[in-house]
């Protein structure tokens, strides 16, 4: 699977491979590849935020919800995979996480974005609308 990235990223490609890690490749931008602890299983791009470069949408496995942070209360982290959504923009030629969901609410099959809204089907057929509000995506009712 292939993103078209566009305004922002010249002329960078965006696979996501069979090994369920995205590669960004471009002449500019230095090179990217997802987290080895990331598995990666659907990927959007759109520019959620209106600025006119896109964002990089990453619908993300990874074990434990918090990684190397974590709030200071939370003795141990769960060691059972579960679902995030990461968004990932370029800044400056690099790839800068924007945003990155703790373990997310709803499981999800599939997710498109289309400007601030974000779609997300999950594998029982539910559709659920969420819309981005500068600090993450918000269920939009
Ligand atoms: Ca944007």
């Amino acid at each position: 699977m292939t993103a078209n990235l566009g305004e922002g990223w010249s002329d960078a490609s965006c696979t996501l491979g069979k090994d369920h890690r995205v590669r960004v490749n471009g002449s500019s931008e230095s090179s990217w590849t997802s987290d080895d602890s990331w598995l990666v299983q659907d990927l959007w791009s759109a520019d959620i935020d209106g600025d006119g470069m896109k964002e990089l949408i990453l619908l993300v496995w990874k074990q434990g919800s918090f990684g190397r942070h974590k709030p200071f209360w939370v003795k141990e982290d769960e060691r059972t995979f579960s679902q995030h959504i990461f968004v990932i923009e370029v800044r400056e030629g690099r790839m800068v996480s924007v945003w990155m969901s703790s373990k997310f609410p709803v499981e999800v099959e599939r997710l498109e974005a289309d400007g601030s809204r974000l779609t997300i089907w999950s594998p029982d057929g539910a559709e659920t609308s969420w819309v981005w509000d500068t600090w993450g995506y918000m269920l939009a009712g």
